[in-house]
């Protein structure tokens, strides 16, 4: 029987229709062989499960939470109340603010409560999931060589390109 690996990161979201944006975050972490799990739940909506969520992801072997909502976006505030883990804030684009309202929400945490938070959208998604794997990588050399060949490519993206535009100005 096929062992199920124990899941490392905590990836929630206040909605499903959060998901699109934030199943970048996942991406990066699989790409990396990074057991992680995704859970629909919500500061405003459902704030007992999502205390308890955060109450237990460290004694579940989670190491680091990502929590991604839009709106007056307190899902990663909430969390960070109820753990000792680092989370990741992403602030969602949900409403006609396009993500401001979500940015301060996560953003302004009082001392003592700390939300690391990234940019709105599938940016800061994908940033939440590198930043959960350098969380990870200083306690593990496989997850280190990845981001090194991960940096390693986007510089020879902007390399590639830039030769490209050389090559076509010259023509
Ligand atoms: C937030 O409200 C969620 O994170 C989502 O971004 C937004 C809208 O949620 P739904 O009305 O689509 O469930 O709590």
């Amino acid at each position: 029987m096929k062992r199920v690996k124990r899941p490392l990161v905590g990836i929630v979201m206040g909605s499903d229709s959060d998901l699109p944006v934030m199943e970048e975050a996942a991406k990066v972490l699989k790409d990396a062989g990074v057991p992680c799990e995704m859970r629909v739940l919500s500061a405003h909506r459902a704030p007992a499960e999502t205390a308890r969520y955060g109450e237990t992801a460290a004694s579940k072997g989670l190491k680091v939470l990502i929590a991604g909502a839009g709106g007056a976006a307190h899902l990663a505030g909430l969390l960070a109340a109820h753990s000792t883990l680092p989370v990741v804030g992403v602030p969602l684009d949900a409403t006609r603010f396009k993500g401001v309202d979500s940015f301060l929400s996560t953003l302004q945490m009082p001392p003592g409560v700390p939300v690391a938070t990234v940019s709105v959208g599938k940016w800061g998604a994908r940033n939440a999931g590198i930043l959960a794997l350098q969380i990870l990588a200083l306690g593990d050399r496989r997850i280190a060589s990845f981001l090194k060949q991960l940096k390693g490519r986007l510089r020879e993206s902007v390399l590639e390109k830039d030769r490209q535009l050389q090559e076509s100005s010259e023509r």
